[in-house]
């Protein structure tokens, strides 16, 4: 319990003095003779053989897209090409000593990392692992094409079969380790421990800290590294980053045998530039980037400045940082001095930088530096590297011949069956870890089932009338009730976020969760919303459940690259490699001005690769949560602050007490009629019932009351049946109106039934403003008086009704003129 850490003001308010340690600097000392009896010369050739065939594989990509042709194989290559030509050093040297368990994520430039990382898991695999791995990956496709006509060693074939999965993916092909969906950005292969590039700068950070969780917790081998760039170091989410990695809890609070601190690794190839920006002297401030480490943990994260032109130096590094992943005295911070020879892409002008700077690397080439250092120690001759050299040549022509031709490397068909289909997964599994989930209470022990159990299960009283709030199982306990149920069965299941442990979540959802799991199934993280989602991003991509928690809708904006690129497109942009079984709660507020009460569901229902939900009742909230909870997408969980204590007040009988889901995508009929079709998404309902209440008791109107529930994915059935009976129909929530996904709703209405409508379909959202203070909400979000007044101005007049707000068309065209 953080309680057992007393804030105590005797000890904060001492005087004295931080001291600081020493960073080291470059601290590798050369000696390949003790190198050559570590590794053998067999795996120092296998160093200068792993550059150059990186070397020329970017070089083959640079004259393709500066020449239109490579060795005399003509292409064409729409896509990007952000090379790594003289930063080869940095990533072989890392995958030296890295196992096929120990998982390495990068950025936009990361062909050599994929190469490098599967070059050094090809030497490592036994051969019977190498095999099963080629034959099963995508049905054997790729292996069939390299296996045609090869004759040499298995694992000859298997760096022969690396390439051509990388290129293949990189020119957007069905072959491709991603099938093309990824493409040269966002390419990868998991199975050799390659995991996803990121084309976000600065994107693989938070993931990675979710992957190094899910290694702690679920106590799997290896270590993460992410690999990115100096540039990087100035985005927010990577210093969320490394603020997650960091937490104190994993030593003072984690039970002791998790072992410590998520084994995480940032390293930083640091080549001095962001694209144009010259993060040494211009962009950053820091001068040396290991000094960042400096102020993160009074471990100062183990920071180093390491000489990533030296392939040995790096390896150096890593394996003496590994330790400390292992004894849980992580993070780290690496900044791996290197330099890129070739532009950021094959377009730049180099205007940022001077040709004498260029020539000054070049001159300390790490390949060329590496061969003189062979031949000096007489492990190599001169001709013997230039056969390597050859060699990769003539093997990166191979591959080149095979990755450009249609024939040998179709294309994916371009159509729902493929695309489509690789949107979401729709797994339905109890458990995506097997074991036996750790709790610290059985379910039924649980002080907060206990008080449940005396709650009524249903809202409403024998006496039809709603009971008193405190006495009813509300929307709140059922979101819990499912989570608890889960957590008993799915010994992967994670929740974290702000306030999540001891406090219960900021709105109590959470309250009893903290007596049933141990800290590393339920914690609290910093106030760091991105690495809150990208850690759950980095966990469920690596085989586990996450439920991470956004206190309230409004900090999405936070979380905004997580949420908008992260989550919502791994599965498709891994080709289904990746399953992505996340569900994030997300808060919606109100009462608490322009900055904590705007419902973002419009945003996130934009977005391709979301599942997007909003309860408005318990019954709803419990279902649908497990629902969301047994699936394998990522989900957006909407919930509405407004209505967390409502018992259930539509489902007879109640919440039920076991276990049911409520189908996906199906809306609710909430109330029948006949005359209009008034549907909603959120806690608008109760506000459209309250409106339908009047027109039938007002006007004799008979409106059906439909709640959607469901934003994406939603069955149109049920609503197109009952506008079909009605003829009219109006949509109503708490969203901004401009851009609501109602316009969605009612646009594909207007298409789908449009034979049946009388009216137009109308939309009632909120205004177009700052949501105001608590005082003035009314105004602000739809009110049952707006939803009468618009089905009087827009769709079926109402004999005698008085309006109280304007609704009409020409207050929608003067607001329209105004913007707001
Ligand atoms: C969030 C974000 N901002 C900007 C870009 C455009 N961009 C692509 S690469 C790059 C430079 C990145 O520099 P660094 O992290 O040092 O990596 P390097 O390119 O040097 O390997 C920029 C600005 C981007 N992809 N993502
Ligand atoms: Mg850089």
């Amino acid at each position: 319990m953080p309680k057992s850490i007393v804030v105590d003001p005797r000890e904060t308010r001492k005087q004295g003095k931080l001291s600081l340690c020493d960073i080291p600097l470059n601290a590798y000392v050369p000696d390949l003779k003790k190198e050559t009896e570590k590794y053998g010369k067999e795996t120092l050739l296998r160093i200068y053989r792993d550059m150059a065939t990186i070397r020329e594989f970017e070089t083959m990509l640079n004259t393709i897209k500066t020449k239109g042709a490579y060795q005399g194989i003509p292409y064409d290559h729409a896509g990007p090409a952000h090379l790594s030509i003289g930063q080869e050093s940095t990533v072989v040297g890392q995958c030296l000593t890295l196992g096929v368990d120990d998982f390495i994520f990068g950025s936009h430039r990361s062909h050599g990392e994929i190469i490098a990382k599967c070059l050094s898991a090809v030497a490592k695999l036994p051969e019977q692992k190498l095999t099963a791995i080629m034959e099963t990956y995508m049905g054997g496709a790729p292996l069939r094409v390299v296996q045609k006509g090869h004759t040499g060693s298995l694992q000859d074939l298997a760096v022969d079969y690396s390439l051509y999965g990388t290129l293949a993916e990189i020119f957007g092909r069905e072959n491709g380790f991603n099938k093309g969906m990824g493409g040269s950005m966002h390419a990868f292969f998991a199975p050799f421990g390659s995991m996803p590039n990121n084309a976000i700068v600065g994107g693989s950070a938070d993931i990675s800290v979710g992957a190094a969780l899910f290694k702690r917790i679920n106590r799997k081998p290896g270590i993460v590294i992410a690999n990115i760039g100096d540039g990087s170091s100035g985005c927010g989410p990577v210093w969320e980053a490394l603020m997650v990695a960091a937490m104190d809890q994993y030593r003072t609070l984690w039970p002791k045998e998790m072992g410590g601190a998520p084994p995480i690794m940032f390293s930083f190839f640091n080549n001095f530039y962001g694209m144009g920006g010259q993060t040494l002297g211009e962009t950053m401030g820091f001068k040396v980037l290991a000094r960042i480490g400096a102020g993160v943990n009074p471990y100062q994260m183990h920071a180093e400045r390491v000489d990533g032109y030296n392939p040995l130096a790096v390896a150096d590094a890593i394996e003496r940082k590994r330790k400390i992943l292992h004894e849980g005295k992580g993070p780290v911070l690496l900044d791996v001095v290197t330099y890129r020879y070739s532009g950021h892409s094959p377009s730049d002008a180099s205007s940022y930088r001077t040709k004498e700077e260029v020539a000054l690397w070049q001159d300390v080439d790490c390949i060329k530096s590496f061969g003189d250092s062979l031949v000096a120690g007489k492990l190599a001759k001169t001709a013997d590297l230039e056969a390597i050299q050859k060699e990769a040549s003539e093997r990166i022509r191979r591959i080149t011949e095979l990755a450009v031709s249609l024939e040998i490397s179709p294309r994916v068909a371009t159509d729902d069956d493929q695309i489509g289909g690789m949107m979401f997964s729709n797994g339905n599994v109890e458990k995506v870890q097997e074991g036996t989930p750790e709790m610290l209470l059985p379910v039924e022990k649980n002080p907060r089932v206990i008080a449940n159990a005396r709650k009524s299960r249903s809202g409403v009283g024998p006496d039809g009338k709603p009971l008193p709030k405190a006495q009813v199982i509300a929307l709140r306990d059922a979101v819990f009730e499912a989570m608890l149920h889960r957590f008993a069965i799915d010994p992967s299941m994670v929740a974290f976020g702000e306030e999540n442990r001891d406090w219960g979540g900021a709105f109590a959802v959470y309250r009893g969760l903290t007596e049933a799991l141990p800290y590393n199934r339920l914690f609290n993280t910093p106030i760091s919303e991105g690495a809150i989602v990208g850690a759950a991003v980095g966990y469920a991509m690596c085989g586990g459940r996450a439920v991470p928690e956004l206190m309230y809708c409004d900090f999405l904006g936070r979380s905004g690259d997580e949420v908008f690129n992260q989550l919502c497109k791994w599965q498709a942009m891994s080709a289904g490699v990746l399953t992505m079984p996340v569900v994030l709660r997300v808060s919606v507020g109100s009462k608490y001005g322009a900055q904590h009460s705007q419902d973002w569901t419009s945003l996130v229902a934009h977005i391709p690769g979301l599942k997007v939900m909003f309860p408005a009742t318990p019954y709803d909230a419990k279902g649908m949560m497990n629902l969301a909870l047994r699936g394998t997408d990522p989900v957006v969980f909407f919930e509405s602050q407004r209505i967390y204590d409502v018992g259930e007040l539509f489902v007879p009988g109640g919440v039920p007490t076991g276990y049911y889901e409520v189908p996906e995508g199906e809306p609710a009929v909430r109330q029948e009629g006949t005359d209009l079709t008034i549907v909603t998404i959120g806690a608008t309902l109760y506000r459209a019932m309250d409106a339908a209440k009047v027109l039938r008791e007002k006007y004799g109107v008979s409106a059906e009351v439909i709640d959607a529930r469901f934003i994406n994915p939603l069955d149109y059935g049920k609503i197109i049946d009952s506008v079909r009976k009605t003829g009219r129909c109006v949509l109503a929530s708490d969203a901004c109106e401009r851009g609501s996904y109602l316009h969605t709703m009612a646009s594909n209405l207007s298409q789908m039934a449009f034979d049946s409508l009388d009216a137009p379909v109308a939309v009632v959202g909120a205004r177009n403003w700052i949501t105001p203070a608590a005082e003035m909400e009314d105004s602000f979000f739809p009110q049952k008086e707006w939803i009468l007044d618009t089905i009087h101005e827009r769709v079926l007049p109402l004999p005698g009704h008085a309006v109280s707000t304007n609704q009409s068309v020409a207050e929608m065209l003067r607001r329209n003129r105004k913007g707001v």
